[in-house]
C-alpha cells in the first residue's frame, strides 16, 4: 500500500482546505471574469493556488478553466459547472455564484478537469443556510464566554470587547462558504444586558465581524433582546403595540442597515429560559414577531422567531404539563398570523436536541408560515466534542421525513418551497424561502471544534443546506478528502469505520429508546439517571420498579401524540406501530415489554449498553493504528478525546445498567457484571 506519513498541520490549516486541495486547480490556466467584491475573493483565492502550484491566472490565451457570470441574478448563489471548448467552466448564475463554484472544482480536483464532464446545475435547497453562536461579549458567570461552549473562547469575543485581530474570523468564513454555509449570528440567543448594546452604540463591533466574513458571501446577523427598549434606558416599555415601541424599533433596525446595509436580520428567543418578550405585555408572539419583522421589512430582512418556548419552572408531581407538547401549543394556534418576513425556527425535536427524538410536530403543522429547522452542531448532548458522534445521519432523518406518509414529499421540500400560497422563494426580496439553521461553537481552539473529527458535523450542515438529500458518508468522505487530502485508504476507511455509525453508538450507551436526558443536570455531560427526575425542567422518564418511559398518548398521558398528523399520530399512538427507538418518548412500558426487535425492554437496556461501550474499547487501537498516517497533533487530539470517551462509555453503561437491575430487580440474560 502506498502510505506515507502526512506532515504536521499548519496551525491556520486544521481543518478542511489545506493548501495542497487546490492543487489541481492551481496547476492550471484559470480565468475569473466578473465584478464586485465577491469576484475578487475568487480572483484572489485563484492567484494564491496558482501561486503555489504553478498554474497561470488570469491567462490571456485560453483557460483551463474559466469562472464566469453568465446571467444577471443579483444575489442567486446557484452555477453550472460543465465543458466549453476544451475548459472546464463555471457559469454562475450571479457573483454570488462564483465562489461556490470554485469550491465546487476545488472538492472535485482533478476530476473537474476529466473532458468528459457533464453539466451540472448547483443551486442551494435552502436559500438561508445559518450558524448561530451562542457567544457572549461579556463572560457569563456560569456559561462562560460562550454557552455551551466546547472549543475554547469565542472567535469574535474577548472578555467584553471585539477580539482586535479577527484574521481567524476571516478563515473560518472561508471554511464556512467552502461548507456552503451563508451567514453567521454573532451573539447568544440569550441577550445578556451587554450584549443588547449590539443593536446601538456596539454596533460598530457588528459592523466589523460583517466586513471581516463579506468577502467569502457570509451575512451577519444578532439576537436581540425584546426588551432592548427598556434595557438601553429609551422607553418604559417594550409593549410591542405600542408605538413608542414600534418607533424605536424602526429607527434602530435603520441605523443598523445604514452601518452595515448587507445586515442579515435578528434572531430572537422571547419568553423562554427567563428571556423577556411579549406575554409580559400580554401580546401573542405574532404581535412580538410582527413588530420586528415591520422594522425589518423596509431593509428586505427576517426575523428569526424561536419557537422554543416552554414552562421551566414546571412543578415535577403535576403530569399534565408535557414539555413536548410546548412549542406546538404556543404556536400552531398562530398559523396565518405572522408576518411575510417572520422565520419561525423550531428546534428538529419537540424537546432540546437530545440524542434521539421524534421530529417537532411543529415543523408539520402552520402551513401558512415560515419555518426554520434548528439543528444542533453543539453537542451539547451528544458527547461535547469529546466523543466521537458524527451527526449528519441524524439530520438526514429529519430532512428526509414524510410528514404525511411514506410517499409524501420530505420536510426539507416542504420547508424549502415555503408557505403555502405565499411568493415562494420571497420574503419580501432577499429573505429565503428556505432557512437551515444550526448552532454551532466554533471557538479558539487549534481545532476550531476541540475535537478535530466533530469539523465533519460543521462542515456538514452547508452541504446538506446545499442538497438534502444527500448521504451522510458521502458528505464525510468528501471532509476527509478535503481534510486529509493525502490520506492512504486505510486512513480514509478507518475514519469511516469510527464515524459513520457513531451517532448510533452514542446512543447505545447514554439514555435508551428516545427517553432522553439521563444527564448531569447544568453541564449536561455524563450520566445521571434522576439528575433531572424531581427538577423543574420537564424532562422526566419516569422510571419505577415496574417500568419506564412516558405516556404521551391520546388515550392514556398527555396528548402530545395528537399534534401530530397521520398518519404519525396513529403510529405514534399504538404499541403495536411505534418504532422501537421512539417508544420511551411515546409510552410508558414495563421492563419486560417486548420491542419489535424480539428482545425485551430491560434486556435491551444492558445488551445495548455492553454493545456500546464495547464498540468505544475497539475504536481506540482503530485510531492507534493509523498513527503516521496523521499528523501528530491531529493525531495526539483524538487520542486523548478517545480515551476520555472509552472512560465516559463505561461509565454511563455502568451507571445505567446498575440503575434498572436495581430498578427492576430482572438480571441480565447474558450473565454479564452489573455492579
Ligand atoms: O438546550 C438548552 C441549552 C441552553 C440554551 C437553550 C436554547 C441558549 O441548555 O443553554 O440557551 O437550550 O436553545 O435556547
Amino acid at each position: 500500500m502506498n502510505e506515507r506519513p502526512a506532515p504536521d498541520a499548519d496551525p491556520v490549516h486544521a481543518a478542511w482546505l489545506p493548501p495542497s486541495v487546490f492543487r489541481a486547480l492551481g496547476s492550471r490556466r484559470v480565468r475569473v471574469d466578473g465584478e464586485g467584491p465577491l469576484a475578487d475573493t475568487v480572483r484572489a483565492e485563484v492567484a494564491a493556488a496558482c501561486a503555489r502550484f504553478g498554474g497561470v491566472a488570469q491567462p490571456t490565451s485560453a483557460p483551463d478553466l474559466l469562472l464566469t457570470v453568465a446571467a444577471g441574478a443579483a444575489g442567486s448563489e446557484g452555477f453550472l459547472l460543465g465543458r466549453r471548448d476544451g475548459a472546464t467552466v463555471v457559469l454562475a448564475d450571479g457573483p454570488a455564484g462564483l465562489l461556490p463554484g470554485l469550491f465546487e472544482v476545488v472538492r472535485r480536483g482533478e476530476a473537474a478537469f476529466d473532458p468528459a464532464l457533464a453539466d451540472e446545475r448547483h443551486q442551494p435547497a435552502f436559500r438561508l443556510r445559518v450558524l448561530d453562536h451562542w457567544d457572549n461579549v461579556f463572560v457569563h458567570p456560569v456559561m462562560g464566554q460562550v454557552e455551551r461552549g466546547y472549543a475554547g473562547g469565542s472567535i469574535f469575543w474577548q472578555g467584553g470587547r471585539l477580539r482586535a485581530d479577527l484574521s481567524r474570523v476571516r478563515d473560518y468564513a472561508r471554511l464556512l462558504a467552502a461548507s456552503g454555509i451563508n451567514a453567521i449570528t454573532v451573539n447568544n440567543v440569550n441577550v445578556g444586558e451587554g450584549e443588547t448594546h449590539l443593536l446601538t452604540d456596539r454596533l460598530g463591533d457588528v459592523a466589523a465581524i460583517a466586513s471581516a466574513v463579506r468577502p467569502y458571501g457570509i451575512r451577519v446577523h444578532v439576537s436581540v433582546n425584546f426588551a432592548a427598549p427598556v434595557i438601553l434606558g429609551d422607553l418604559p416599555t417594550a409593549d410591542p403595540l405600542d408605538p413608542a415601541v414600534r418607533r424605536w424599533w424602526a429607527s434602530t433596525t435603520d441605523r443598523v442597515f445604514a452601518t452595515i446595509p448587507d445586515f442579515g436580520g435578528y434572531l430572537v428567543k422571547a419568553d423562554s429560559e427567563g428571556q423577556p418578550g411579549p406575554f409580559t405585555y400580554g401580546r401573542t408572539h405574532a404581535d412580538g414577531a410582527n413588530m420586528l419583522a415591520a422594522a425589518l421589512a423596509p431593509h428586505g430582512a427576517p426575523v428569526r422567531w424561536r419557537a422554543f418556548v416552554y414552562n421551566h419552572r414546571q412543578d415535577w408531581r403535576d403530569r399534565t404539563t408535557d414539555r413536548a407538547r410546548a412549542a406546538h401549543d404556543h404556536f400552531a394556534a398562530l398559523d396565518g398570523r405572522f408576518a411575510d418576513n417572520v422565520i419561525l425556527q423550531v428546534k428538529h425535536g419537540p424537546i432540546d436536541f437530545q440524542t434521539r427524538e421524534p421530529v417537532s410536530p411543529v415543523l408539520l403543522a402552520m402551513p401558512h408560515t415560515h419555518l426554520a429547522v434548528e439543528l444542533q452542531v453543539t453537542q451539547e448532548y451528544t458527547g461535547q466534542q469529546r466523543h466521537i458522534c458524527y451527526l449528519p445521519p441524524m439530520w438526514s432523518g429529519v430532512l428526509g421525513f414524510r410528514p404525511t406518509g411514506d410517499t409524501s414529499p420530505t420536510l426539507a421540500t416542504r420547508l424549502t418551497a415555503g408557505p403555502s400560497g405565499a411568493d415562494s422563494g420571497s420574503v419580501s426580496g432577499r429573505t429565503p424561502a428556505g432557512v437551515l439553521s444550526a448552532v454551532a461553537n466554533v471557538g479558539d481552539d487549534r481545532f476550531w471544534t476541540g475535537h478535530p473529527l466533530a469539523q465533519a458535523n460543521l462542515y456538514a450542515v452547508g452541504r446538506l443546506g446545499w442538497a438534502p438529500g444527500r448521504d451522510p458518508a458521502a458528505i464525510l468522505d468528501e471532509w476527509i478528502s478535503l481534510t486529509f487530502p493525502e490520506a492512504p485508504p486505510r486512513l480514509r476507511h478507518t475514519l469511516h469505520t469510527l464515524m459513520d455509525d457513531s451517532w448510533l453508538t452514542y446512543e447505545q450507551y447514554t439514555a435508551p429508546l428516545g427517553v432522553g436526558f439521563m444527564v448531569r443536570p447544568g453541564h449536561h455531560y455524563g450520566p445521571d439517571v434522576d439528575g433531572y427526575e424531581y427538577t423543574p425542567w420537564g424532562t422526566y422518564h419516569f422510571a419505577d420498579r415496574d417500568g419506564i418511559g412516558v405516556d404521551r398518548t391520546v388515550a392514556t398521558g398527555t396528548g402530545f401524540t395528537g399534534q401530530y398528523p397521520p398518519p404519525w399520530s396513529e403510529r405514534y399512538e399504538s404499541l403495536s406501530t411505534c418504532p422501537d427507538e421512539l417508544l420511551l418518548f411515546f409510552h410508558h412500558v414495563p421492563y419486560t415489554h417486548l420491542l419489535h426487535s424480539g428482545t425485551t425492554v430491560i434486556q435491551h437496556i444492558y445488551d445495548t449498553h455492553f454493545a456500546g461501550a464495547q464498540r468505544v474499547a475497539e475504536m481506540r487501537p482503530e485510531w492507534d493504528s493509523v498513527a503516521g498516517l496523521v499528523d501528530p497533533a491531529t493525531h495526539a487530539r483524538v487520542a486523548e478525546r478517545l480515551a476520555e470517551q472509552h472512560r465516559s462509555a463505561e461509565e454511563w453503561r455502568d451507571q445505567i445498567n446498575t440503575y434498572f437491575h436495581r430498578k427492576s430487580g430482572v438480571p441480565d440474560d447474558k450473565g454479564r457484571r452489573i455492579h
